[in-house]
C-alpha cells in the first residue's frame, strides 16, 4: 500500500536528500541529463533551444517536487478550497517568472554560464503561452500567481486550446491572422493526466423516468466526448506552495459507439471519432462581441462539466454530505462564460446525487460568486434557446425552472411592474428567444463584483440598476490588480534590484505596500542619477528591438510614448493618431529655428483588432500609413517617430513597459472597466496621460493628478454630451486631421473614409472631437514636463513608489476575505 511505500522511499533517500539540489554543479548535472534524455541530444552538442528545452524541464522537476507536496498538504488539512474558472489564462512565458518564485535563478545563470549559455537567451528561446485575448486572461493569469504566493487553496480551471490567440502579421500596414499552433515544439509546464479524464455529453433527449413513487428527469445524450486534465504547476513567490492550473483538452470517447462501427465504414467512423478534438482546439478571437456559435456553447459546456467532475470528486474524497458542500468550495465564475456551471452544478445534485431541488437551490446560492469585466452592452452573453435546447436539453429546463422560481419571488417583491419583470428575468422574449447569462450569474451568485469602484458604480446605476435595487447587498468591487513578481521583477531586473537597493530589502516582492518606502527619496540626487540609467538602459533595449522588428532607428533621448492594447474604439487609438498627425503637421509648418524646440518623441502603438472587426483593423492600417509618412519625411527626423509594433503579447509587453516614458490610457470616460496596463506602466515608473475611467480613478488618488496628465470629459459628463452629439463644436485643429485623412494625404483615401465618418458628421459616439483639445493640452503638458528632467524622474519615482495598492496580491486578498471565505493553507518547508 501508499503507506509502505512511503517507508521504503524515506529508507532509500533519507529525508535531506529527498529533493533535487540547486547548486550550480547539481543544476549544470540536471541540465545535462535532460539534454541527453529527455531532448535526446548529445551533452556535448545541442543549440539553444534545445538548451532551453533542457534547463525548461530542469526547472520542471523542481516545480513538481513543491506541487506535489503542496496537492498532499492541501489534502491532509482540507481547507474551503477556491475555484476559478475562466475560459481564458494569458500566461505568456514561464520560465524567468518560474526560477524567480523559486529563487533560483542566479543559481541557473551560473550554471548555465560555465556551460557557455546565458540565461537570458535562453528564455527568449519560450513561445508565449497565449490562452486568452486582453485584459480578462492576463487578469487571471496575475490572479494565480497571487493565489499561489499568498498560499490558497486555489485551482484555476480552464481550457487547453491547440491554437492560442493569432498571430498578427503586418503585410502593407494590414493585419493579417496566423494560427498560433502552440504545442508545436513540446510544452515542458505543462503535465499530462491520462488517468485524469472525464465524459462531458452533449445533445440528445431529456426522458421521464419512475423514481420512488415519483418522476424524475434523465438526460439520454446523443454525443460523449472526453476531457483529458492537463496540470499547470503555478509557483508561488517565497513560499512552498505550487498550485494547479488544470486545463481540459478534448479527446475523443473511450465508450465506443458500436453502430457506427458495425456499419463496416472503419475509416470514416474513425475520422468522425477524431472531431471531439475540435472543441478544445481554437480560441475565439473576439473579446467583446458575443456570437451566439455552437462551437463556443460546447466549449464552455465542456471545460465547466469536466471542472464540475472534478472538483465534486474531490469534494465526495472526504465528504459524504453535500449540505457541506458551500464550507468546501468556492466557484468563482470569471465573466458570464463559465455560467453554464450553475445550472450544471443543480443538474448534478438533483438528477445524479438525487438531492431534491430546495436543498440542491440553497446549496447553488452559497457557493457561486461572479465577477464581470465590462460595461459594453455587446460583450453580454445571450445564447439562443433553440441552440441551448438542442445541445443541452436538460440544462435548458433547469433554466427555464430556476426562472420561474425567481420570477414568481420577484413578482411578490416587486409587484406586476412587467417591464421591470422583463428586463430582469433570465430568458429574453424577442425575435430571437434567448438566455441572458449575466441574468442567470447575478441570481445564482451571492457577489456579483466589479474590478474598479467606478466599474461597480456603473454596474449599479446602469448596466444591472434593476438588480442592484433588489439585492444591494450582492454588488461590491475588487479593484484589479497585477503581480509585482512579473511586471517588476521579470520584466525589469534593474528596477527591481534598485528598488531593493534604496528600500534596503527584497521584502516587497511579497509586500508590495513597502514600495511607498521610495516616496521619501523623491528628491535624492543619488537615486535620480541611477534611476535614470536603469530607464535609460530599458529604453536601449525596446529601441533595438525596435530596429529589428521594423528597421526604424529611434534615439533614447526621445520620449517614449506608448500605447499597447487591443484595438477598439472606446480605447481610442484613432484618437492618438490624429494628434500625432497633428504634431507632425506643426512641425511641418513651424518655422526651421523652432524646431529646436520641440521635444522629440518616439510614439510606439501596438495591439491586435478582432478578425472581424473592421474598423479596428483600418485603425490599424492608418497608424501604418501615416508612420510610412512620418519615418520618411526628412523635415521630422528624429523629432517624431511612429512605430507600429507588431504582435503585440505578453512578452512584448514585458520589453516595451519598462522603456516606456509616458503611456496612454485614453478610453472615453465611462468604458474602461478597469485597465490593468496602466497598473504596470505605473509600476514601472512610466508617467501616465489618461482620462478619468476604470481604475486611473483610483490611482490618481494614490498619487495625485499632479504625477500624471489628464485630460477629457468625465465620467458623468459624457451622457448628456452624446445628447448634445450635432450640435457639439469641434475644434478646427481636430477638423484638420481629419481633412488630411479624408484628403488622402496618407494614401487608401477610400479606405478611410468610413473610418473618417465614425468621427464626424454627428457620429462621434467616443467623443474624440470633443476631447480633441484637452488632449493635445495634457500632450503639451507632458513635453514640457519631459524637458525638466529632475522634476520628470521625481514623477517617475513616485509612480512606482504610490503602486502598492495596484498589485493582485492585495485583489486577491480582498476576494479571499471578503466573497470567496478562504484562508491561507502553507505548505511546511
Ligand atoms: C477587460 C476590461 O476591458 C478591462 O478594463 C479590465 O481591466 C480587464 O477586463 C480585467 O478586468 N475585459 C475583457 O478583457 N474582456 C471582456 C469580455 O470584458
Amino acid at each position: 500500500g501508499g503507506g509502505e511505500t512511503s517507508v521504503r522511499v524515506e529508507r532509500m533517500f533519507g529525508l535531506m536528500d529527498r529533493f533535487l539540489k540547486s547548486d550550480p554543479s547539481s543544476l549544470q548535472k540536471d541540465i545535462l541529463d535532460h539534454v541527453e534524455y529527455t531532448v535526446a541530444r548529445s551533452r556535448f552538442s545541442f543549440d539553444d533551444f534545445e538548451a532551453y528545452q533542457a534547463l525548461a524541464h530542469s526547472v520542471r522537476d523542481r516545480l513538481i517536487e513543491r506541487w506535489h507536496d503542496t496537492q498532499i498538504h492541501f489534502k491532509k488539512k482540507d481547507p474551503k478550497r477556491i475555484y476559478f474558472l475562466s475560459l481564458e489564462f494569458l500566461m505568456g512565458r514561464s520560465l524567468s517568472n518560474s526560477v524567480i518564485n523559486l529563487g533560483i535563478r542566479d543559481q541557473y545563470a551560473d550554471a548555465l554560464k560555465e556551460l557557455g549559455f546565458e540565461f537570458e537567451v535562453l528564455a527568449e528561446q519560450e513561445g508565449d503561452a497565449a490562452l486568452g485575448n486582453g485584459g480578462l486572461a492576463r487578469l487571471s493569469a496575475c490572479q494565480m500567481d497571487s493565489l499561489a504566493t499568498m498560499d490558497y487553496p486555489a485551482w484555476g480551471y480552464g481550457l487547453r486550446y491547440q491554437y492560442g490567440l493569432f498571430r498578427q502579421v503586418i503585410l502593407d500596414g494590414y493585419q493579417h491572422e496566423q494560427p498560433d499552433y502552440w504545442l508545436n515544439f513540446g510544452n515542458p509546464w505543462e503535465i499530462e493526466r491520462v488517468h485524469v479524464t472525464y465524459p462531458v455529453k452533449f445533445y440528445g433527449t431529456v426522458e421521464d423516468e419512475n423514481f420512488n413513487g415519483g418522476k424524475r428527469k434523465v438526460w439520454l445524450p446523443g454525443e460523449m466526448v472526453e476531457a483529458v486534465a492537463y496540470d499547470n504547476p503555478i509557483p508561488g513567490h517565497g513560499t512552498r506552495n505550487t498550485i494547479t492550473l488544470r486545463l481540459w483538452a478534448a479527446k475523443p470517447s473511450d465508450q465506443i459507439d458500436m453502430e457506427s462501427f458495425n456499419t463496416g465504414d472503419y475509416i470514416n467512423a474513425v475520422v468522425n471519432r477524431q472531431r471531439a478534438e475540435t472543441i478544445s482546439s481554437v480560441l475565439y478571437p473576439d473579446d467583446r462581441s458575443y456570437q451566439g456559435k455552437e462551437l463556443r456553447l460546447k466549449q464552455q459546456y465542456f471545460f465547466v462539466s469536466a471542472s464540475l467532475q472534478d472538483i465534486i470528486r474531490r469534494f465526495k474524497d472526504s465528504h459524504s454530505n453535500f449540505d457541506d458542500f458551500p464550507e468546501k468550495v468556492a466557484l468563482q465564475l470569471n465573466d458570464t462564460h463559465p455560467s453554464l456551471a450553475i445550472a450544471e452544478v443543480m443538474r448534478v445534485l438533483v438528477d445524479e446525487e438525487h438531492l431534491d431541488w430546495n436543498r440542491a437551490w440553497g446549496i447553488v446560492c452559497k457557493i457561486f460568486s461572479f465577477t464581470t469585466h465590462t460595461v459594453l452592452p455587446e460583450g453580454l452573453e445571450k445564447v439562443p434557446v433553440d441552440l441551448l435546447e438542442s445541445l443541452l436539453p436538460r440544462h435548458l429546463q433547469i433554466i427555464y425552472d430556476i426562472n420561474f422560481d425567481y420570477i414568481e419571488e420577484l413578482k411578490k417583491k416587486i409587484g406586476l411592474d412587467y417591464d421591470r419583470l422583463s428586463r430582469m428575468s433570465i430568458v429574453e422574449d424577442g425575435a430571437v428567444k434567448s438566455i441572458r447569462m449575466a441574468n442567470l450569474a447575478i441570481v445564482c451568485s451571492h457577489t456579483v463584483n466589479g474590478v474598479s469602484r467606478v466599474h461597480s458604480e456603473l454596474l449599479k446605476t446602469r448596466v444591472f440598476k434593476d438588480f442592484y435595487e433588489l439585492w444591494p447587498h450582492k454588488f461590491d468591487y475588487k479593484t484589479n490588480g497585477v503581480t509585482q513578481r512579473r511586471w517588476i521583477v521579470v520584466s525589469n531586473p534593474s528596477l527591481s534590484a534598485l528598488i531593493s537597493k534604496w528600500l534596503g530589502t527584497e521584502a516587497w516582492i511579497r509586500d508590495v505596500d513597502l514600495l511607498a518606502g521610495l516616496q521619501e527619496q523623491a528628491a535624492n540626487v543619488d537615486l535620480h542619477e541611477e534611476w535614470r540609467m536603469v530607464r535609460k538602459v530599458n529604453k536601449m533595449r525596446l529601441a533595438e528591438y525596435i530596429e529589428a522588428m521594423s528597421g526604424i532607428k529611434v534615439s533614447v533621448n526621445a520620449m517614449f510614448d506608448v500605447q499597447i492594447k487591443r484595438i477598439h474604439e472606446y480605447k481610442r487609438q484613432l484618437l492618438n493618431i490624429l494628434g500625432i498627425i497633428h504634431r507632425y503637421d506643426c512641425i511641418k509648418n513651424m518655422e526651421k529655428s523652432d524646431r529646436t524646440k520641440v521635444v522629440p518623441r518616439v510614439c510606439i502603438i501596438g495591439g491586435k483588432a478582432a478578425p472581424g472587426y473592421e474598423i479596428a483593423k483600418k485603425i490599424i492600417k492608418l497608424c501604418n500609413a501615416v508612420a510610412e509618412k512620418i519615418n520618411n519625411d526628412p523635415d521630422v527626423g528624429d523629432l517624431l517617430k511612429l512605430v507600429f509594433i507588431p504582435d503585440y503579447n505578453v512578452s512584448v509587453a514585458e520589453l516595451v513597459i519598462p522603456g516606456a516614458d509616458l503611456s496612454q490610457h485614453i478610453s472615453t470616460a465611462g468604458h474602461e472597466a478597469s485597465g490593468t496596463g496602466n497598473m504596470k506602466f505605473l509600476m514601472n515608473g512610466c508617467l501616465l496621460l489618461a482620462t478619468e475611467d476604470g481604475s486611473t480613478v483610483e490611482i490618481i488618488e494614490e498619487i495625485g493628478e499632479d504625477n500624471m496628465f489628464l485630460f477629457g470629459a468625465k465620467m458623468h459628463e459624457v451622457p448628456a454630451l452624446r445628447v448634445k452629439g450635432p450640435t457639439l463644436k469641434v475644434p478646427l485643429q481636430f477638423a484638420s486631421v481629419v481633412r488630411m485623412v479624408r484628403d488622402g494625404y496618407f494614401g487608401f483615401q477610400d479606405y478611410f473614409e468610413s473610418l473618417c465618418d465614425k468621427v464626424e458628421g454627428g457620429n462621434d459616439f467616443y467623443l474624440l472631437g470633443y476631447d480633441f483639445q484637452s488632449y493635445l493640452e495634457a500632450q503639451a503638458a507632458a513635453d514640457k514636463a519631459f524637458v525638466d528632467q529632475e522634476k520628470w524622474t521625481r514623477m517617475s519615482i513616485l509612480s512606482t513608489a504610490g503602486s502598492g495598492r495596484f498589485s493582485s496580491d492585495r485583489t486577491i486578498e480582498e476576494y479571499a476575505e471578503k466573497t470567496w471565505g478562504i484562508e491561507p493553507c502553507k505548505c511546511p518547508f
